[in-house]
């Protein structure tokens, strides 16, 4: 980019979303002048969205948090970190000596998966703390896929990833990847990637209940009935196998379960699906054929088809799908990225691990068993709010907003305030820290260094990109690295005042340790002193990112071989380029079998739910159903507090079909009350032949008109909370998973209140 007069430029990953944009930032002094694309980056290409702007308004924003604040009563008010840490102790430590470790909970949320210091170091305030009650954003979001995985290849990131830009066939549910710039797909630009698909004669087919910016830009789209996936889904696996077209190709040796699957597939003929989804049994029939006759197609799900009652299921049927057609591991099919940094399938032993192991314990009010280590978040009101012993009665928040983002927000907001004690890591006072009773401020992106750890490992090219921090961290701020280790040091005994450099230093040597002792590191049986001499300059996590690098599949493994270090990334103003990718069966998994399991015990026992539940999903044709949706210039509960995104129509909306609309007298624009078994919420009606008829759909994040908060703009333009209609009974047992999507809603005209 041209630099405005005065100003230097600086390059930057957006942090806001999984696409990894670079962008070009132009400063001068502390101010940004402008933030563009930039053209020169391999992955990205110069795309950006509106929310890249925005970054200058989240930096400069005076609402965001910058220094510790502590609460009491309804007043806050600034505090030095000291205080901040010594309150927090003061509180926490009876609580754990008095409770146990499970009374004190945390809830970590969507950001610190986009965030250096948190994404390494929140785990190590979790180990310290060693309570079972961690909870996360997880749970309301991709969860299914990554239990689905795991039970099939082995670890939960090995996520196959569509391979757009090589595809000729592409079929995606319950994704919209104009509007969120792709999930478990980091591929910026979809828009164009689509587009080239088409031009060089491949089709794009889209499944969804609203016809989409997505749906627009295919050749076919089809709604669908919200929850329906799954029978959708088997009913295409019960054609490839009923008219012979299964061809694993170079799999075969590789799959167990294969017989299993066309046994399970049987009950779910197009016939008898067709109903239940609402897409005729010829077209499923068809596109099944489709599939299987493309020279090279994928099948790519996403939110719409995870945070649903059978979740998991859908999640394992696109991938079986893609087996069953030859399109797993192949290009042009549904690949496996290789992550540069801490994959954990391109650690240990390649091809054979230890899978995953579920339900290893359960949440004590419900008995929902653990997932990956992590309670479902539908439990947390009641374990907060439930007497006895094991009660929660703290709860720690890093980056996350579970009243707005997570089922039921009425009861869980009630209950948040009925905790011993809070604490927030944010940096915002918003709808969840307002209830804590210290909020901890963490650093503007523009002012910590960036490395998008989980999302090399989900990219449609394998590449590495670092940012350094533009800004330098403002006198009396802390990065958040430090305040996990100064939390850590509380929750572990050492107490406020402990030395967080030593800690630092214990917590590498253990990472370096692992690192070293794998007999398939690059930099097995290295000095460990020499390993440190190498790494002496650095600190915090970018120490930690380098040994990740330089011990992972493209690492120098400290001078083993010509490879990839960070000083490397740090001499690189773009994104480096590892090229496509690459088959990796049977290198990247890590079942205990050594094989793709394509029938795992915990999915084949589920099919019955779903088997029992298909003749009452025929039937319940006729109710509203509510989904979700997402904006361009929204980024879930977070971002409305940018003028240059809330500005112009509202979009908190109920899109409501016109037939749906005329049953019940409603008008465009007018207010709807909504309701649910767990709840109401009053929201304007938008009539849309968008959408299908019988679903309806209102956003997520939005309901900022709550007291004691500070988003001055957010509050102006505050929408109504969807969550507070989501209901936290109701979750896909298998991932624990909420059911988001597919909630049964009753929709009327609103009573206006006079004065109102
Ligand atoms: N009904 C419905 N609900 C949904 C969804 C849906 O589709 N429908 N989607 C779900 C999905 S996919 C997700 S990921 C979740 C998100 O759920 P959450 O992660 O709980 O919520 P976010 O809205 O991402 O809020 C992020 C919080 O982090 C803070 N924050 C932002 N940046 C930073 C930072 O750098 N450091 C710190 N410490 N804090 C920061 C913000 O102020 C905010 O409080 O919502 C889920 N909820
Ligand atoms: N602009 C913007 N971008 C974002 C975010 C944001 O809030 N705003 N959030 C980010 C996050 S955290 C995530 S996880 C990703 C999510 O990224 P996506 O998965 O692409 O999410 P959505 O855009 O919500 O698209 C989900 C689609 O599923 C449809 N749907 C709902 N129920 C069903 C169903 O039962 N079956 C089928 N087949 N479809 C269904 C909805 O109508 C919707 O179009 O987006 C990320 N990017
Ligand atoms: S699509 Fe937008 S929000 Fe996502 S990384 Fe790119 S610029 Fe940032
Ligand atoms: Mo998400």
């Amino acid at each position: 980019m041209s630099e405005p007069t005065g100003a230097s430029v600086h390059h930057h990953t957006c942090p806001l979303c999984e696409a990894n944009c670079n962008l070009a930032i132009a400063t001068r002094g502390r101010e940004v002048v402008a933030i563009r694309g930039d053209d020169a980056d391999p992955l990205s290409r110069g795309y950006i969205c509106p929310k890249a702007p925005a970054l200058a308004e989240l930096d400069a924003d005076p609402d965001r948090l910058r220094t510790p604040m502590i609460r009491s009563g309804t007043t806050w008010r600034e505090a030095s970190w000291d205080e901040a840490f010594s309150h927090i102790e003061a509180r926490l430590a009876p609580i754990l000596e008095r409770h146990g470790r499970d009374a004190v909970a945390v809830y970590v949320g969507n950001p610190s998966a986009h965030h250096l210091g948190l994404g390494l170091y929140s785990r190590v305030f979790l180990r310290a703390l060693g309570s079972r009650n961690v909870y996360s954003a997880s749970t309301v979001d991709q969860m299914p896929k990554q239990i689905s995985a795991g039970l099939m290849f082995g670890t939960a990131l090995s996520i196959p990833v569509p391979d757009v830009d090589r595809t000729d066939y592409l079929l995606i549910l319950g994704a919209n990847p104009l509007v969120s710039n792709g999930s478990l797909l980091t591929a910026p630009d979809m828009k164009n990637r689509l587009r080239a698909l088409r031009a060089r004669g491949g089709k794009l087919v889209v499944l969804d209940p609203r016809r989409t910016k997505t749906a627009d830009e295919a050749d076919e789209h089809h709604f669908i009935r919200p929850g329906t996936d799954a029978c959708f889904l088997f009913a295409v696996v019960h054609t490839l196998f009923a008219e012979g077209l299964t061809a694993p190709g170079r799999l075969a040796e590789h799959l167990h379960g294969v017989e299993h699957v066309e046994a399970l597939a049987r009950d779910f003929s197009p016939e008898r699906v067709a109903p239940a989804c609402g897409i005729p049994a010829e077209t499923i029939r068809r596109l099944a054929r489709e599939l299987a006759q493309a020279s090279r197609a994928a099948v790519y799900a996403r939110i719409g088809t995870c945070t649903q009652e059978f979740g998991t299921l859908a999640s394992w049927l696109v991938d079986v799908i893609n087996v069953l057609t030859g399109n797993l591991d192949r290009p042009g099919g549904a690949m496996f990225p290789r992550g540069a940094a801490g994959a954990a399938n391109t650690l240990g032993e390649p091809g054979r691990g230890r899978g995953l192991r579920l339900g290893r314990f359960a949440s004590r009010v419900r008995g929902v068993p653990e997932v990956l280590g992590e309670i479902p978040v539908v439990c947390l009101a009641e374990e907060i709010g439930t007497p006895g012993e094991g009660q929660v009665r703290g709860l720690v928040t890093i980056a996350g907003n579970p009243a707005l983002s997570t089922p039921n927000g009425a009861r869980l907001s009630r209950a948040l305030a009925q905790l011993e004690l809070m604490v927030s890591v944010d940096i915002y006072l918003n709808e969840t820290t307002r209830h804590a009773h210290v909020i901890l401020p963490g650093l503007s992106p523009l002012e910590q260094p960036h490395f998008p750890l989980a999302f090399t490992q989900l990219s449609v090219r394998n590449f590495v990109r670092y940012s350094r921090p533009i800004f330098p961290v403002p006198d009396g701020q802390m990065p958040e690295w430090q305040i996990m280790l100064r939390l850590a040091a509380i929750v572990s005994g050492q107490g406020a005042g402990a030395d967080i450099d030593q800690l630092d230093d214990f917590v590498f040597a253990q990472q370096l340790e692992k690192a070293l002792a794998s007999p398939h590191s690059p930099a097995h049986g290295r000095d460990p002193e020499e390993v440190r001499r190498a790494l002496a300059g650095r600190r915090g996590p970018e120490r930690m990112l380098d040994l990740m690098l330089r011990t992972g599949p493209y690492g120098d493994g400290f001078g083993a071989r010509d490879g990839m270090t960070l000083a490397k990334l740090e001499e690189s103003e773009h994104a480096i380029d590892l090229g496509p990718l690459e088959p990796r069966i049977p290198e990247v998994l890590r079942t205990p079998s050594g094989k793709i399991e394509l029938a795992p015990e915990p999915i084949v026992a589920d099919v019955d739910r779903l088997r029992l539940r298909l003749a009452e999903l025929a039937s319940s044709a006729g109710s509203l159903l509510l989904v979700g949706r997402r904006d361009l210039r929204s980024n879930n509960s977070w971002m409305h507090n940018a003028p240059g995104l809330v500005s112009g129509k509202a979009r908190c909306t109920l899109q409501v079909h016109p037939e749906d609309a005329r049953a019940r007298s409603l008008a465009d624009g007018e207010l709807a009350l909504v309701r649910s078994r767990v709840g109401e919420i009053r929201v304007p009606v938008e009539v849309t032949e968008r959408i299908m008829p019988g679903v309806v759909s209102v956003p997520h994040g939005w309901g900022h008109d709550g007291e004691g908060t500070r988003l001055r703009v957010a509050a102006q333009v505050a929408g109504a909370n969807s969550n507070r209609l989501a209901d936290e009974a109701a979750f896909d047992p298998l991932s624990g998973n909420a059911v988001l999507n597919g909630i049964p809603v009753s929709v009327e005209r609103a009573e206006v209140t006079p004065g109102a």
